[in-house]
């Protein structure tokens, strides 16, 4: 789905895009978006996320692009689809005609692999939602707003990025109604990027400070709000074979009920972590 937004002139379609999507995020009978991908034997998916280019400084951030172009090299080699589960940037806005300076060379690559015919999904974290058909126009990418269902090779697979869902963390979940609300993109917009930027860059910083979940090592399953949501989940929908999902800045699989199993797939400030489905199976790579 294309869409365009001036946020000047055409501020009733953005209006339903967003009564829609708060409906989507807290409506929970509404059914998640399905889609059927198919895979030749030899054609692989990737998973990645939590890249947070662009912090925390100019050095490291493109030290960090340098290691992912590199692996988007040597995957783009056996990928059919690659899925980008969100925070890949730190910081993202898109104005109706300018876009946030740097990561050129990732989005190189990325339109490199798509002309070679690799479909690439990204769904948007709590980092960079504030993406309004930029991704999909000139990069070609396909976005996802939500956590989908997808089938391939028989397998179902619940993806999307993982933040707020499962019981609790309410601050962020009322956090998040109010930046993913048109009113206050709109007022983001008309402000100077000097400051809303500035302001922007605080916030995203505050943030990885303040959550302390991220910094938390994994100690036990019960422990972890995402494991929870899965094992909810399976209880009241249909079986899901792989949960894949990021936020969390850790890489983890986990078996749940039966076959399940609920992959992070951890991120690129400290794991370079990825998961790879092949040939019906899952696995996660931790790069370092
Ligand atoms: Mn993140």
């Amino acid at each position: 789905m294309l869409q365009r937004y001036n946020f000047f002139f055409d501020f009733p379609s953005i209006f339903v895009h967003q009564y829609s999507s708060f409906f989507r995020t807290f409506a929970t009978a509404m059914a998640t978006q399905q889609f059927e991908l198919s895979l030749l034997p030899h054609e692989n998916v990737y998973f990645a996320s939590d890249f947070h280019l662009g912090a925390p400084s100019q050095a490291d951030s493109f030290a960090r692009e340098q290691r992912i172009v590199q692996w988007l090299d040597t995957i783009a080699a056996d990928a059919k689809y690659i899925f980008l589960l969100g925070d890949v940037f730190d910081f993202w806005f898109e104005y109706r005609y300018l876009v946030p300076k740097g990561h050129v060379l990732f989005l190189g690559k990325l339109v490199e692999l798509r002309l070679k015919g690799i479909e690439i999904h990204y769904f948007t974290g709590n980092h960079d939602a504030w993406t309004f058909g930029y991704l999909e126009q000139v990069l070609g990418l396909t976005v996802h707003r939500q956590p989908c269902l997808f089938t391939i090779q028989n397998k179902t697979l619940l993806i999307g990025h993982g933040d707020g869902l499962g019981k609790g963390d309410n601050g962020y979940k009322f956090f998040k109604l109010i930046y993913t609300n048109i009113a206050f993109q709109w007022l983001f917009a008309v402000v100077s990027p000097r400051l809303s930027f500035k302001i922007a860059h605080y916030l995203s910083k505050n943030s990885r400070s303040k959550q302390p979940q991220k910094e938390i090592a994994f100690t036990h399953p019960e422990n972890e709000m995402l494991y929870l949501y899965c094992q909810d989940y399976l209880q009241t929908h249909d079986s899901v074979d792989f949960f894949v999902l990021g936020h969390r800045h850790y890489p983890l699989d986990l078996p749940l009920v039966g076959q399940s199993r609920y992959i992070n797939t951890g991120d690129w400030l400290k794991y370079d972590s990825y998961a790879k489905f092949s040939n019906g199976t899952m696995s996660l790579i931790i790069g370092r």
